[in-house]
């Protein structure tokens, strides 16, 4: 076992016994995910309320469950505390036991905020926290590929919460199995291509970690359609070309250091794209309790634009849906048109290949 990756919590077999045997479950709906909707349940041992999500048993479900389960040990990701597989009205259903995030959405919680002004170091300190969730799936080789919003939760009201990442509906394991698996190449000569399919899918986490840091430093976010239209072909312009500038007054006094970042992280080549650990090592999140205490616009600009920030979510659920797609679809350089020095070597050497 890795040691650096203790896994905590690590069932992925799920009980068999009903569920009602051990939670009340009630008809308050939390919230609708992807694969299913999350409902409020009590634990009939402790009276405790969690959070239960029902999903219908499919394949993808399953994955989303492993790959939830595999990320559970990391702080900002929302505990898994039971994971049933029952029969309901003739479905198979998983049934997914988690903590109960009780403190509401990220920007739900800056815009209904009375203490003052929102400040660039706690926009630091929010990114720094969901920083260390995608650096943890990351380095276990998952992409979470729906960082947006409303996946943000915070675990209590107040001070206290600690915000955590939810919904693996889309998460992926980024290494390809199979190559590994039977290799037919001398390890020395392989290309990176051929160990492949890394592709873009942690790429994709940072760019929607870009958007994300963009709005809470701002309020509203770096790509927008000025007519209200859900995507207009201006904006998609303007996304594609990564046309995308730091307004005043609202960035006029954030830190050069935040604006750097946030162009690492929305660079329109994912090839060129920060990766988690050059994020964690930018001085901005690597030392976010230094960052300036400067007050800023978000909390203002969020409450000003509440009627639009249904549209807002929206918007980021379709580009996140295009990148996957899009990020899925780019494709290395064929093996034959790879001008690898090692593969050239390797290409002379027409007598028998070694197999390993
Ligand atoms: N608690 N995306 C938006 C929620 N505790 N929520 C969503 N996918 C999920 C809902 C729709 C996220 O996998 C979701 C998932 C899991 C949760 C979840 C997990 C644990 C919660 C879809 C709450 C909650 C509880 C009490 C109070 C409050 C919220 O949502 C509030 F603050 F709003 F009053």
């Amino acid at each position: 076992m890795n040691p650096i990756h203790p896994v905590k919590n690590y069932s992925i077999v799920p009980k068999k016994t009903p569920i009602t045997d051990d939670y009340d479950i009630t008809k308050q709906v939390l919230g609708l995910g992807i694969n299913g909707k999350v409902v409020e349940c009590f634990s009939k041992r402790s009276g405790e309320k969690f959070a239960l999500k029902i999903l219908i048993e499919t394949e993808k479900a399953r994955r989303e469950v492993f790959l939830h389960c595999r990320a559970v040990g990391c702080r900002h990701i929302v505990g898994i505390i039971d994971v049933y597989e029952n029969k309901y009205h003739n479905n198979t259903c998983l049934l997914v036991v988690m903590e109960c995030m009780e403190g509401g959405e990220l920007f739900q919680r800056i815009q209904e905020r009375t203490d003052g002004a929102f400040t660039e170091r706690e926009a630091a300190q929010v990114m720094h926290e969901i920083c260390v969730a995608v650096k943890y799936l990351h380095d276990i080789n998952i992409a979470h590929r729906d960082l947006k919003p409303e996946n943000l939760l915070y675990s209590k009201k107040g001070v206290m919460g600690v915000l955590k990442l939810t919904d693996f509906g889309f998460a992926k394991e980024t290494i390809n199995k199979g190559t590994l698996q039977t290799p037919c190449y001398t390890p020395y000569y392989v290309a990176p291509e051929v160990l492949g399919p890394e592709k873009y899918d942690k790429s994709c986490d940072i760019w929607s970690l870009g958007v994300i840091m963009y709005i809470l430093l701002c309020g509203f976010p770096p790509f927008y359609s000025n007519h209200g239209l859900a995507i207009s072909p201006g904006m998609k312009k303007r996304i594609r070309t990564g046309q995308f500038t730091f307004p005043l007054p609202e960035w006029q006094n954030v830190s050069q250091d935040a604006k750097d970042l946030i162009n690492g992280m929305l660079n329109i080549d994912p090839t060129k794209r920060f990766t988690i650990d050059q994020v964690m090592m930018s001085r901005w999140i690597s030392q976010y309790s230094e960052v300036p205490q400067t007050p800023l616009f978000t909390h203002k600009m969020l409450k000003e634009s509440e009627e639009m920030w249904p549209e807002v979510q929206e918007e980021m659920t379709r580009s996140l849906a295009t990148m996957r797609v899009d990020y899925d679809q780019i494709q290395m350089k064929p093996l034959e048109k790879s001008n690898n020095s090692l593969l050239n070597k390797r290409r002379k050497k027409t007598a028998s290949p070694k197999k390993v």
